[in-house]
């Protein structure tokens, strides 16, 4: 290696997996050359993939913000760091005193996660004390939280998959060969290692509507019909109670009118009107029941493709009761919950409130959030408490989000939209300001929070490799800055804001930048406050601290023991009056529209990078053969797919890895990605299929739109 070139030991940040990556940087020129796996980091080499080894390009971006800018009629112009700060100030200021703080939203999304700038973000919204919070977990995991705090008592718990002692592994609505186990909770390399464990005799069943990579894996594929994912996991409850499968000790610990009212739920159950809204044969439950109640160690593990329906809260509840009564749950080869570095269960229940029921829905909050799919309507709908401003903070809900084309006329309402990203994309479209932020590659940080999801407790300090822009501030900098200067208390607390000048003033006096307040401080002070490691550990170990034993039965240790509230009335309810619905399809809509992830894309972004254009250029339709046949849809024709409230046209792809009756179009893709700089031509890659979901229809226990079984039609265009 050239001597003015360096290697940076730092870790992806698009997903959980967060593996170790060797950067060589050219110092000078200020560029990555290469990326590679940091081979010396234990756990995630093998399993590396692409987005993290070309993440340079989203450093590069052509159409990168690499300045603030504002909106002037038409076109944005270039302004200082300086004057964003004021003029987002003043603009945000001016509708809070007009209409009280609700009149500000915020959304936040996922990339944001990773390390403690969010804290920032939120201070800033705790500052303004607008009770108009939107995230995007109301995509994804928020049926999970519900469930949580109904049985547990927090909200955030993540679980993680003990992969390495499992012997039986039923996996809904999950496609880890893909997605790397990637949610609430993950484990970093863990499909190849349960596929090791499978080796060596243990069983994966795969319950998913489409022949994934992870079901090819598996040793039974079970192809359901989307959306009944609730139907099949009560199928395998009331096998293990009917054929007393259960385990006798942990059953005797959930409190007994909580047991006697599961065993009520499961007596009415018939068995094989289940199997005809799941399309999985009843022999099939019994056999998956059996397996998987007698194996040693077995974790019945559901993802988004159960979340995102409209019975996400059953399905995620139903997987958790398995668990749970079968002795499975926080044992050797289950699901886990670690206390991590610092005890996220703890401090998100602590800081993250709910905030009682929504204006225009009555919907509740889920975290201290409400759901996306609400936003429109908060938007639209006149009255105190109207929203008129939104801060858009890493998220494109536009296109990730249900109806988009709803959205997008309420965002072009708004009074003030500050949209805070790396490039102006399709949720930007109407932005008053764009904010840049640095890319992970240009930042230092703890991903601490991250740290007690991950199967085997993990830490790495994660290194800048790379300076940002010179007018590109960090984020949690520019939402501190804001807030001074439109006088609002960061974190809502009174003299905070007092507390950060005199500490910036006080490091640029001492000229000790470390004790001004920061992510950097923050991260110190959990670690020291936590005492499970130290900073300076972490900090000077380039490939990451393992923490200590993996433990099992921390979290009933952390409740100290109190029972689990295993079957709400409410959840016993929900399910009752599911059970009651007839099934069935209607004939308009003839098909049921699922979804999945690309391996090479973050949800919405990346569509168009170079590494991403090479390998795959936009979605498709996935259709049966039988049904295309009957449709006179050819592989490559181009079809439209139709539902209630919108069409989409893309060209199909014929294959029998899809059920019949089901087609699957890919999320992420049609995000425009706009050139404020010069105002060139948007670029656009495939369609955004989430045009088609209705953000009308939610889990009312969870506000999670139904991404994954929307009804539509299919025919071929001319
Ligand atoms: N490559 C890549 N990896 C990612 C991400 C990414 O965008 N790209 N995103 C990250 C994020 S934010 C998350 S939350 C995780 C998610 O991780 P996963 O939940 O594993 O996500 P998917 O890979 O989309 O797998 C969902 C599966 O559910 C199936 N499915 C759809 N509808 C239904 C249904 O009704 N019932 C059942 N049983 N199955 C259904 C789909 O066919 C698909 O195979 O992935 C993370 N990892
Ligand atoms: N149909 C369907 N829809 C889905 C899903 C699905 O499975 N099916 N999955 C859902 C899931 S699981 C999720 S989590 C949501 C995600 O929903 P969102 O988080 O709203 O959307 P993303 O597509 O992740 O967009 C992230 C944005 O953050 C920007 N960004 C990247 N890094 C940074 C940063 O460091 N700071 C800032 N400020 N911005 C940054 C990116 O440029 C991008 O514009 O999508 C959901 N949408
Ligand atoms: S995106 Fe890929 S490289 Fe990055 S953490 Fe996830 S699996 Fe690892
Ligand atoms: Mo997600």
């Amino acid at each position: 290696m050239h001597d003015k070139n360096r290697v940076v030991y730092t870790t992806c940040r698009y997903c959980e997996s967060c593996c170790g990556l060797a950067v060589e940087v050219d110092v000078e020129a200020n560029r990555v050359l290469r990326i590679k796996a940091d081979k010396e980091n234990p756990g995630s080499w093998r399993d590396i993939c692409n987005k993290g080894l070309t993440a340079n390009e989203v450093v590069e971006h052509p159409r990168r913000l690499r300045w603030p800018m504002k909106r002037v009629g038409e076109r944005y112009v270039r302004v200082s760091y300086e004057e964003a700060v004021e003029g987002v100030a003043s603009d945000l200021r001016r509708v809070m005193d007009a209409h009280g703080p609700d009149a500000i939203a915020s959304y936040i999304g996922n990339p944001i996660g990773f390390g403690s700038d969010v804290v920032f973000s939120l201070g800033l919204i705790d500052g303004i004390g607008t009770r108009n919070r939107y995230s995007a977990s109301s995509l994804d995991q928020n049926n999970q939280h519900v469930v949580s705090e109904a049985l547990f008592g927090y909200t955030f718990v993540p679980f993680c998959p003990d992969v390495d002692g499992c012997d039986y592994l039923v996996l809904v609505g999950g496609n880890p060969a893909i997605s790397r186990f990637g949610w609430l909770g993950s484990a970093t390399d863990g499909w190849r290692r349960m596929l090791g464990r499978q080796k060596e005799g243990a069983t994966i069943v795969v319950v998913d509507p489409r022949r994934t990579r992870s079901a090819e894996d598996a040793d039974r594929h079970l192809a359901i019909e989307p959306g009944t994912d609730w139907a099949f996991l009560l199928g395998l409850l009331t096998v293990i109670f009917r054929e007393d499968l259960e385990d006798a000790e942990a059953v005797a610990e959930l409190p007994a009118d909580h047991v006697a009212r599961l065993r009520g739920l499961t007596n009415a159950v018939d068995l094989h009107a289940l199997s005809s809204r799941t399309g999985i044969p009843v022999a099939a439950v019994e056999e998956v029941a059996r397996g998987y109640a007698k194996a040693q160690g077995a974790m019945c593990l559901t993802m988004t493709g159960v979340s995102q329906n409209d019975t996400g809260t059953l399905g995620q509840w139903l997987s958790t009761v398995l668990d749970i009564v079968t002795g499975h749950f926080d044992r050797p080869g289950g699901r886990r919950w670690d206390s991590g570095f610092v005890n996220m269960t703890d401090f998100a229940s602590r800081s993250l409130s709910e905030d009682g029921v929504s204006r225009v829905r009555g919907q509740r909050t889920v975290m201290g959030c409400r759901s996306v799919c609400e936003l429109p309507d908060e938007i639209d709908t006149p009255g105190e408490g109207q929203v008129r401003a939104l801060i858009l903070q890493a998220g494109n809900p536009v296109v990730a989000g249900p109806n988009g084309a709803a959205l997008d006329r309420s965002l072009a309402s708004l009074e003030c939209l500050v949209a805070i990203d790396l490039v102006q994309r399709e949720s930007h479209r109407h932005a008053h300001w764009l904010i840049p932020v640095p890319h992970w590659l240009e930042r230092s940080e703890l991903p601490f929070n991250l740290a007690n999801a991950q199967d085997q407790s993990f830490l790495q300090y994660a290194n800048r490799a790379v300076e940002p822009p010179s007018d590109v501030r960090p984020e949690w900098e520019f939402c501190t800055d804001v807030a001074l200067a439109m006088g609002v208390p960061m974190l809502g607390r009174r003299g905070f804001n007092t507390a950060i000048r005199t500490s910036r003033w006080l490091a640029k006096a001492l000229g000790r930048p470390g004790i001004a307040i920061t992510p950097a401080l923050l991260e110190r002070v959990s670690l020291t406050v936590t005492k499970r490691a130290s900073y300076k550990s972490i900090k000077e170990a380039p490939h990451g601290v393992a923490h200590g034993e993996k433990r099992f039965g921390q979290l009933a240790e952390f409740r100290k023991g109190a029972p689990i509230l295993i079957a709400p009335q409410e959840l016993c309810r929900a399910l009752e009056q599911k059970l009651a619905e007839p099934p069935g399809r209607g004939e308009a809509f003839p098909f049921l529209m699922t979804g999945g992830r690309s391996l090479h894309l973050m949800n919405s972004w990346l569509t168009e990078l170079p590494n991403v254009q090479k390998r795959e250029q936009e979605n498709h339709c996935e259709i049966h053969p039988d049904d295309a046949n009957a449709l006179g849809i050819a592989n490559g024709d181009r079809v439209r797919v139709r539902s209630e409230i919108g069409a989409i046209e893309l060209s199909a792809e014929v294959s029998d890895r899809i059920r019949r009756g089901i087609v699957c179009i890919p999320h992420g893709w049609g995000s425009r990605v706009f050139s404020p700089a010069n105002g060139a031509d948007p670029i656009v890659h495939g369609v955004n299929r989430n045009l088609l979901v209705d953000h009308r229809v939610v889990d009312p226990l969870s506000g999670t739109p139904k991404l994954n079984s929307t009804r539509v039609a299919v025919e071929r265009i001319a």
